[in-house]
């Protein structure tokens, strides 16, 4: 027999939740042409989509199958119909869902399948299932393990809305080659870059010099600048834009440069502009050495810069890592600088991310099979 390992995501938030799921797995065992191989740990998870649905109950069954992906998803439809299933409203209460989310390698772009789940990537309620069971085995259209692809999630489960700007925000420490990168991926995507208009910024300069009494103007000038630019009102829907920083490095940069007076009359005024600015629909995260950033510092010679000593890249590095660990707003991919200087790095990383900011299947489909 000619067999694969296939992945099933099981959800259930209606009825007796675990009975249901058990007797899914059950049943996947008993399809002929399946082998139920090992099941994940059960684990209670918030409803994503449909404000007020009852929490699930999520685990991911790993089998091994001589069915194709079709049949499979027939039989998977089956055990569904025998356990009271019924298919009311999208994303309505269910008493059991199975979602087939990998086989093998397999890359189906079919109206009625699509292998791997078009979602998996964005739903921490089968990426841990996924990262417990192998979290080594590679998304074969991300080409990302699902160890990776979990990571990215923080724990949180996402949907691509089409009505909000594809916000893509990149950040990092001075120097690691944000503009650059935002470049590249804008003439990718097809999308428009927004930079952080430091060159406009009239304390800037000074600030860096040593005036620090003009710091908080200095910040107050970028909080200002940042709003105007990632306001819903500037971004069309559904449009795609990249932007070289993240909203929230306007906290950052103040805490590393005003004085504790100032920074808490800062703080008071932070939120209430926090709110204007537009959500990112994922955020790259670009990292490289301190000492690496500090030789692109040196070899691009904006005079302001040339003054910047390692210890402060190395604590604007502590905070990027602190906001991270409790970022929850959308997904974050961390890439290594030396893994997108290549145009065809570049190219490749801009369709890993357009899985993130897309829900037309057509894209994706159009260049997983290349
Ligand atoms: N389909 C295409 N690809 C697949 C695939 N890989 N696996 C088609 C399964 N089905 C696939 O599914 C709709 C159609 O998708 C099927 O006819 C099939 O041909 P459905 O199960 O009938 O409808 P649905 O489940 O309401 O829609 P959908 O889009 O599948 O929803 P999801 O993505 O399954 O989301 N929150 C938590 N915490 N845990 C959950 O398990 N599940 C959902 C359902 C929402 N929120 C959740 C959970
Ligand atoms: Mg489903």
């Amino acid at each position: 027999m000619n067999s694969t390992i296939a992945y099933i995501g099981l959800g259930s938030n209606e009825g007796d939740r675990h009975l249901f799921i058990q007797s899914a797995a059950e049943m996947l065992a008993g399809v002929p042409g399946c082998r139920l191989c090992r099941q994940s740990r059960m684990i209670e998870t918030h409803a994503l989509g449909g404000a007020g649905n009852a929490d699930y109950l999520n685990t991911v069954a790993e089998i091994e199958t001589s069915l194709t992906p079709e049949s499979l998803l027939q039989a998977m439809q089956d055990i569904e119909l025998r356990l009271g299933r019924v298919r009311v409203e999208k994303w309505g209460p269910r008493t059991v869902d199975l979602d087939l989310l990998l086989c093998g390698e397999r890359i189906v772009c079919e109206p009625s399948l699509t292998v791997p789940h078009r979602q998996l990537h964005l739903r921490s309620f089968v990426l841990a299932g996924l990262a417990e069971l192998c979290p080594e085995r590679v998304h074969p259209v991300l080409r990302r393990d699902m160890r990776t692809l979990a990571g990215r999630l923080n724990g949180q489960n996402f949907f691509v809305r089409p009505d909000k700007p594809r916000l893509i925000s990149i950040t990092g420490l001075i120097g690691v080659g944000k503009t650059t990168l935002t470049r590249g991926l804008a003439n990718a995507l097809a999308g428009q870059a927004i930079y952080e208009e430091f060159d406009k910024n009239p304390y800037l300069a000074e600030v860096y010099a040593g005036h620090t009494e003009l710091a908080l103007d200095s910040e107050l000038y970028f909080l200002c600048s940042s709003v105007r630019q990632l306001s819903p009102e500037a971004l069309n829907s559904g449009k795609i834009y990249v932007n070289d920083y993240v909203f929230e490095k306007a906290l950052i940069y103040a805490r590393s440069w005003l004085a504790p007076e100032l920074l808490a009359e800062y703080e008071t005024i932070y939120p209430e502009q926090h709110e204007k600015a537009a959500v990112p629909m994922v955020v790259i995260y670009l990292e490289d050495t301190v000492e690496h950033c500090l030789q692109r510092i040196h070899q691009r010679h904006r005079p302001f810069e040339q003054g910047i000593q390692p210890e402060f890249l190395a604590n604007l590095e502590k905070w990027y890592n602190d906001l991270f660990e409790q970022w929850t707003a959308c997904p974050v991919i961390r890439v290594r600088a030396e893994e997108c200087r290549l145009p065809e790095q570049v190219e490749t990383l801009a369709r890993e991310i357009s899985c993130y900011v897309t829900h037309e299947e057509k894209d994706r489909c159009t260049w997983s099979t290349q």
